[in-house]
């Protein structure tokens, strides 16, 4: 290949952003100051941001790329912004604040040799300032996931997940509501994907209506999913009836959610 068209092709590459941080937001007051955030933490990389948008008005967003969700559900806007990355890496992070985009930053550095890594508020040095019934029913439904799936994760429900975009391809999620994390995560590590976990501060969302109930929105599963069996179609038509913070039915209903949920779209 001549030496002029090789030069072009290696630059060419070199400006090729390397991360793709995926927002998925719906109604998010304060997008554009998280977006403006993530740039400064990731000053020193090539890098791009991809918000999918379910909000009732696309928000106009300064040095982003704002692409409005065709699908219905968190997890399926997830996939929207996988697909739209043509980056090596892809980073997934809620648009409310809850995740830190400092917190993004030291994942990236510290992401060694492994395919992906997550944000835990439950590894040492990790913290979850959330309000006291969604950490008690994060530790409950983290358990659960755990001991179930055998993960060997402390928080594999804490959203926030960077990694290699082979992983998200291979793995070939097919969510339902709210729970891609568990699913990428799950058969990443059967395919023999290589994952860890870099310990994370969460908190309570800064502004903005509040989407759901459960620690990563069981409500909007609920609200949001595609009933795949019985069960769920019967918490679908349950769920006008469920109190905002009644702490054994949020339980039992995560339970029942990510049995009659999550759980089939994993095997
Ligand atoms: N595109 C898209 N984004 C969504 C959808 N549902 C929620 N989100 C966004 O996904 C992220 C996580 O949802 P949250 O509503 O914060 O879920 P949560 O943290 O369990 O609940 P709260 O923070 O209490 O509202 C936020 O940035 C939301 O705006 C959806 O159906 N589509
Ligand atoms: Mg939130």
């Amino acid at each position: 290949m001549p030496l002029i068209q090789r030069g072009a092709l290696l630059q060419q590459q070199q400006s090729k952003a390397q991360l793709s941080v995926i927002i998925p937001t719906r109604n998010e007051p304060l997008i554009q100051v998280l977006v403006d955030q993530v740039h400064r933490a990731f000053s020193y990389i090539d890098h791009e941001i991809i918000v999918v948008d379910k909000s009732d008005r696309l928000p106009i967003l300064k040095d982003a790329r704002v692409i409005q969700q065709h699908s219905t559900g968190l997890g399926r806007a997830i996939l929207e912004g996988v697909a739209m990355a043509q980056t090596e890496w892809v980073a997934v992070m809620d648009g409310d604040f809850s995740h830190q985009p400092r917190d993004l930053a030291l994942m990236f550095a510290g992401i060694g040799r492994r395919d992906f890594v997550l944000g835990s508020r439950y590894a040492s040095g990790g913290r979850n300032l959330d309000i006291p019934v969604r950490r008690l029913a994060s530790r409950a439904f983290n358990m659960i996931a755990r001991l179930i799936l055998g993960l060997n994760f402390s928080d594999p429900m804490s959203g926030l997940i960077l990694a290699k975009t082979t992983v998200f391809q291979r793995v070939r999620p097919n969510p339902i509501g709210f729970k891609i994390n568990l699913e990428v995560i799950f058969r990443a590590t059967r395919l023999g994907f290589r994952g860890g976990e870099v310990p994370i501060t969460f908190v309570a969302r800064r502004l903005g209506k509040k989407q759901g109930w459960s620690p990563r929105g069981g409500k909007n599963a609920l609200l949001h999913s595609r009933p795949s069996s019985s069960k769920m179609k019967s918490m679908t038509t349950f769920r006008p009836h469920l109190p905002e913070t009644s702490g054994p039915l949020i339980a039992g209903t995560l339970l029942i959610i990510l049995l009659s949920d999550g759980f089939p779209t994993l095997f």
